[in-house]
């Protein structure tokens, strides 16, 4: 259990800290609609079925053993809620107290007569499974606030969104909410291992694992779910892509129990578990002597550990699988694809109502850097079109969101708008693997924004990737979105207080992708640091600004990379340009970037529909940031800004550098007005975040000096 004392102010608490309202009157105006409460059916009452998360129709089984717990989890967190915020005056109602008047209402539509009187407002066939309603119109009715949905996961969305409301200084009178999942799988990818590490952790170990085993208190897993609820994530795997030996075993009698307790434990929150296995499990702990997936013994396998699996966790979601990627087994082995692989394991789990995230990050890491026409770009592409359509409808492939690996800048896989008969998911991560490795602040929400809003032109104009991945564009029965987790056991979750608004900031997003990235950063300031408008303006404007930062000071114009090779942390322009791993930028004498153009480079631009592909074709047309994505070009090859390439690497290292500086002299204005824990700890990993953006700018603009000989037009320091 973790001592509440040695919580205040290190940021456990993330954005549901609950601090009462400081502002009198504000707190007083709720008192006068929210001193009274019922959550109907919290108390036990009302089951149900839910579909299947990522199921944009159809029948599944759903874990309606859990149904009860979510409206008690509901009511729990409303009572917690309302008397932290408010202040003790807060009382719990009975539906059969008579009036109801004044009252919060909270409950599934259909469980209690007094939801009726909302019917001429609203469609809840429209809803769905996790859409819900709040009405606090006065012009009807007696002053209550009514939470309603048609599932109970819904009503807690309901709370939790109005919650929202309170801690954000929300105007009640009159509210007449209707929200609607736009993705039907919101899912976080843990990629924690059982020895307790984390792969490209930054905030300290597993909350899941240590020694090969699960920890024994689970209450940090049960208040990570509450964290994960509120911001309507559905969906959870809660271990590494990559299954050692150790995590072969979790889908077998030895780890289930305790599979089965985390379960249970995300469950009540309305969030459904998943596990990565080993595509090579019938070898690594079946004691076969292979995988190959039309071998009718190592189907067979499979069913039955399927039928294991759902004997422990009957609303199991399914499995992750990572094949014949970064040297995991996977199907090529016996000379068969990666439906042949995803299929017999998707057949397996289909009699439960599972499903397959088969993911497309498949790629030759044994590149020879001699060979200019192998494109690691091109790869997921190559890989995956020729099966479109020959996928199960219960397998999703998972896509991250660029072709080659998360960098501060890429294009967007051109997979999205290329597979039109295959479910989809779109994959971002959170962790800043190659965005400052959460010691450097980096919002992320304008990056994803970027990915959810661009056209790939599939059916026409409007075929972005939100409509794509949600499975809207081509009718498709599953989709939505997963991300890699930024989270650990550091006592704030992230290593880095700011980089908990790029985990709320997913979530949201992932619900809705109209939000905006301003919008998401002020709700997020505001339940964290409570209503105070200095601090509220002073933390947008570093968010909003880090993204643009950051990538000023690292590698420039999409070319990517350039990192220490690794662990990724830190300036290294050549870390692996002579490397097996795919990533080069070609600097040389007189320029640099990747032809990547259908006319004299890898034809990797030619994956795209038009006229996007013709847009990336062209060295006119290209956007500067993309353009060594592209393109080779001389150093002396003007931008459209204006600037040479290398005068733009100048300015944005010298420019990047400074506002990174800045960053630290804005936070240093809120001394006083945020608690000395989380304050110092800010302050400390922005003075580190300044100093680094120095290493880096002096180790880019340098080599690219040296490389060029071109001198800086504003003649300063390079080195
Ligand atoms: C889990 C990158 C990361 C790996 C990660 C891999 C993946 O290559 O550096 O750590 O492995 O992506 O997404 O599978």
């Amino acid at each position: 259990m973790m001592n509440r004392t040695t919580l205040i102010d290190s940021g456990y608490d993330c954005w549901l800290g609950y601090k009462r309202i400081a502002d009198d009157s504000v707190r007083e105006s709720y008192l006068e609609r929210c001193s009274r409460y019922v959550v109907i059916g919290g108390e036990g009452q009302g089951e149900g079925e839910g579909k299947g998360e990522g199921e944009t129709g159809g029948e599944t089984r759903g874990g309606g053993r859990g149904e009860i717990s979510v409206l008690r989890t509901a009511s729990k967190e409303l009572c917690l809620a309302l008397t932290s915020l408010l202040g003790s005056d807060v009382r719990e109602s009975a539906v059969e107290s008579g009036s109801l008047g004044g009252t919060i209402v909270a409950g599934v539509y259909g469980s209690s007569p007094v939801f009726e009187q909302l019917a001429h407002t609203y469609d809840f066939a429209e809803l769905g499974d996790e859409g819900y309603i709040i009405h606090a119109s006065e012009e009807d009715g007696d002053g209550s606030i009514y939470l309603t949905a048609s599932s109970d996961k819904g009503v807690l969305y309901a709370v939790f969104h109005f919650i929202r409301l309170l801690q954000t200084g929300g105007t009640l009178a009159g509210q007449q909410i209707r929200e609607v999942a736009r993705n039907g799988l919101r899912m976080i990818n843990h990629w924690d291992n059982m020895d307790g590490s984390v792969e490209r952790g930054y905030a300290g170990g597993s909350i899941f694992y240590k020694d090969g085993r699960f920890i024994e208190d689970k209450s940090r897993i049960r208040d990570y779910a509450r964290l994960l609820a509120s911001a309507a994530i559905n969906a959870i795997s809660i271990n590494n892509v990559n299954v050692h030996r150790q995590e072969s075993k979790l889908i077998t009698d030895e780890f289930l129990p305790d599979v089965a307790e985390v379960a249970g434990i995300f469950r009540e929150y309305g969030i459904r578990l998943y596990l990565s296995v080993n595509y090579a499990s019938t070898i690594e702990i079946g004691g076969l002597d292979t995988a190959d997936p039309l071998d009718p013994v190592i189907a067979a396998w499979w069913k039955d550990a399927a039928a294991k699996i759902y004997r422990y966790i009957p609303d199991f979601g399914g499995f992750v699988v990572k094949a014949d990627s970064e040297f995991r087994p996977g199907p090529f082995t016996y000379g068969r694809n990666h439906a042949d692989g995803a299929n017999m394991l998707a057949d397996a789990i289909a009699p439960f109502g599972g499903a397959v995230i088969w993911r497309c990050f498949v790629y030759n890491c044994l590149q020879d850097w001699r060979d200019r026409k192998t494109d690691r770009a091109r790869a997921a592409y190559d890989h995956f079109i020729p099966l479109d359509g020959e996928f199960r409808d219960n397998v999703m492939l998972q896509i991250k969101n660029g072709p080659m690996d998360f960098q501060v800048r890429e294009p967007v896989s051109p997979l999205f708008g290329g597979l039109t008969k295959t479910n989809q998911l779109l994959e971002l991560q959170i962790a800043q693997e190659y965005t400052g490795q959460q010691r450097h602040v980096c919002y992320l929400i304008p990056q994803w924004k970027e990915v959810y809003d661009f056209d790939t032109y599939a059916c026409g104009e409007k075929s972005t990737v939100a409509e794509i991945a949600s499975g809207r564009l081509f009718g498709r029965a599953r989709g939505g979105i997963a991300a890699v987790s930024n989270v650990g056991d550091d006592l704030n979750w992230c290593g880095h207080v700011l980089a908990q608004a790029n985990w709320y900031g997913y979530a949201r997003l992932a619900w809705n992708p109209d939000l905006s990235a301003e919008q998401i950063a002020s709700e997020w300031i505001r339940m964290t640091f409570g209503l105070d408008e200095e601090l509220e303006r002073v933390v947008l404007d570093m968010l909003l600004g880090s993204y643009n930062i950051y990538e000023s000071y690292t590698a420039p114009l999409g070319v990517g990379w350039m990192v220490n090779p690794n662990h990724h942390y830190g300036p290294n322009v050549d870390g692996y340009e002579y490397s097996k791993w795919g990533t080069y930028h070609y600097a040389d004498r007189q320029g640099m970037g990747v032809d990547r153009t259908v006319l004299s480079g890898t034809g990797y631009a030619g994956q795209y529909h038009a006229p996007v592909a013709e847009r990336y074709e062209s060295l006119d047309e290209c956007l500067d940031e993309m353009l060594l994505f592209f393109h080779h070009v001389p150093y002396l090859h003007v931008l459209h800004s204006g600037k040479t390439i290398i005068q733009h690497i100048y300015d944005t290292h010298f420019s990047g550098a400074e506002q990174a500086a800045e960053l630290l002299e804005k936070w240093d204005l809120l001394a006083s007005r945020v608690d000395s824990g989380r304050f110092e700890h800010v302050r400390e990993r922005l003075a580190h975040q300044a100093e680094h953006a120095c290493e880096w700018r002096d180790m880019i603009n340098t080599y690219f000096y040296r490389k060029s000989g071109i001198a800086d037009e504003q003649g300063r320091v390079i080195y």
